[in-house]
């Protein structure tokens, strides 16, 4: 501690005389104190010193200019299969093939005369197939289709009563759903040498909505002429097929021939 002291008023005493010149060891009286001397001459010039270390990295620069474009690489890996493609059309027939093998020799059989009757049979069906359809036709006066029994009434109704008169022989009014049925009974009534009748549609329970007289909504096919249905004088909501094969709204109230159908599972 004390020595301590003793350093801190050495170093108060060069402060106190700073300027003076430098004492010698011959003042008796003096206390010995050690100033730096003056600064010497410049040392000879260092050794290269070892190469600093690495700066930072610096920031992100401004987006060159586009290259020039690049050589055409080499043919890529062949890449996934796609999707299967949609059926081609079918192609021409081909030639006819040779002959085949001949076969076994048959058992002979008893049933020479029984093939013999089938056949004749066939036969059979096949023409009183024909004849019925002409007496359908002809006499009856209806045209068919795979499901359908159609007939043309020529009475002259108004369409309520035509449908109650279709319903009381068991079926409804007409309904063609597709562009054959529509032609079909086109050519029925033209051949009738009727203009109009009425046919099995209409928009009576909500207006401009044409539904079935089985109540089956419209889908898309329909024959409306050009400008129908027009709700004419707004009494228009049933229907007539003309000849032409085109659909026409028309006032319910009207009396024509119509046309019945009847589902052939129900004859
Ligand atoms: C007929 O009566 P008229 O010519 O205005 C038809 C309408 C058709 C119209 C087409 C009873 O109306 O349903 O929309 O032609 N009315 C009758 O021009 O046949
Ligand atoms: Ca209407
Ligand atoms: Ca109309």
């Amino acid at each position: 501690m004390k020595r301590a002291l003793a350093l801190v008023g050495l170093a108060f005493l060069s402060v106190l005389r700073a300027g003076r010149p430098q004492q010698t060891a011959d003042d008796a009286c003096s206390v010995q104190i050690l100033v730096p001397g003056l600064k010497g001459d410049a040392g000879e010039k260092g050794d290269k010193g070892a190469p600093g270390r690495p700066g930072r990295v610096g920031p992100t620069g401004e987006k060159g200019d586009v290259g020039d474009k690049g050589q055409k690489g080499g043919v890529g890996r062949h890449g996934k299969i796609g999707p299967i493609g949609s059926k081609g059309e079918k192609g021409d027939s081909g030639d006819i093939g040779p002959p085949g093998p001949s076969g076994e020799p048959g058992v002979p059989c008893e049933c020479g005369q029984l093939r013999q009757a089938i056949g004749e049979m066939d036969n059979l069906v096949s023409q009183l197939t024909a004849e019925l359809k002409f007496l359908k036709n002809a006499v009856a006066g209806v045209r068919e289709t795979e499901q359908k029994v159609y007939l043309l009434v020529k009475e002259e109704k108004r369409y309520v009563d035509a449908q109650l008169a279709c319903q009381g022989r068991g079926g409804t009014l007409g309904m063609p759903k597709d562009e054959a049925a529509n032609g079909l009974l086109a050519a029925y009534i033209a051949q009738a040498g009727l203009a109009r009748v009425f046919i099995g549609i209409n928009d009576l329970e909500r207006e401009g909505t044409f539904v079935y007289a089985d109540r089956s909504p419209m889908q898309t096919f329909n024959k409306w002429r050009s400008g129908e249905p027009n709700n004419a004088y707004d009494e228009e909501d049933c229907v007539e097929l003309v000849a032409s094969g085109g659909w026409n709204d028309v006032a319910c109230h009207l009396t024509m021939h119509f046309l019945c159908e009847f589902d052939k599972e129900h004859v």
